[in-house]
């Protein structure tokens, strides 16, 4: 059986990492746990771009545009939706899964899901690098594997 996987080695490709300012001190770790992996597995400072945007909800808005400018191999989506206390936690979080799938399925640009969607800070904290791993930095790895996989197809 012939077996195809992207690999782990990334050289250069630009990468775009669009991050929501929302729950800042949690997102920063992702930022930095994304940044880390990307820089560790082969790309340079310059070929990485740092998008800021207000939250989660205007996450699949940016990606559409940075997406559609043909400039980036792949991108790296960051944020944290916490429910605590939040009563519209099901929008947001729902709007900004189903954007990046959509924008990623019509674009054709490997777009990684580092979105955090989780009941408390506690357990964002956690997934940012406190215990659970940082799922910035894997779903660096995962834009790192989808680049690689999609120039294999
Ligand atoms: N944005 C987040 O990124 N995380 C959250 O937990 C969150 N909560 O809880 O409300 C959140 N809301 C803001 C939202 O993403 C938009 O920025 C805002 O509604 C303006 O459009």
């Amino acid at each position: 059986m012939k077996t195809i996987e992207g690999d782990l080695t990334i050289r250069d490709k630009k990468i775009a990492l669009v991050a929501g300012r929302f729950n800042s001190f949690v997102v920063e770790h992702l930022i930095k746990g994304s940044k880390d992996t990307l820089l560790k597995h082969g790309a340079e400072e310059t070929d990485i771009e740092l998008f800021y945007v207000p939250g989660a909800f205007e996450i699949p808005l940016a990606l559409k545009k940075i997406a559609s400018s043909g400039k980036y191999d792949g991108i790296v989506a960051l944020g944290a939706v916490i429910r605590g206390g939040t009563p519209h936690f099901e929008y947001v979080a729902g709007e900004c899964v189903k954007g990046i799938s959509q924008v990623s399925l019509d674009s054709g640009v490997p777009i990684a899901f580092g979105v955090l969607t989780v009941d408390t800070i506690e357990q964002a904290i956690d997934r940012a690098g406190a215990n659970s791993g940082n799922k910035g930095a894997e779903a660096a790895e995962s834009a790192i594997r989808m680049i690689n996989l999609l120039e294999q197809l």
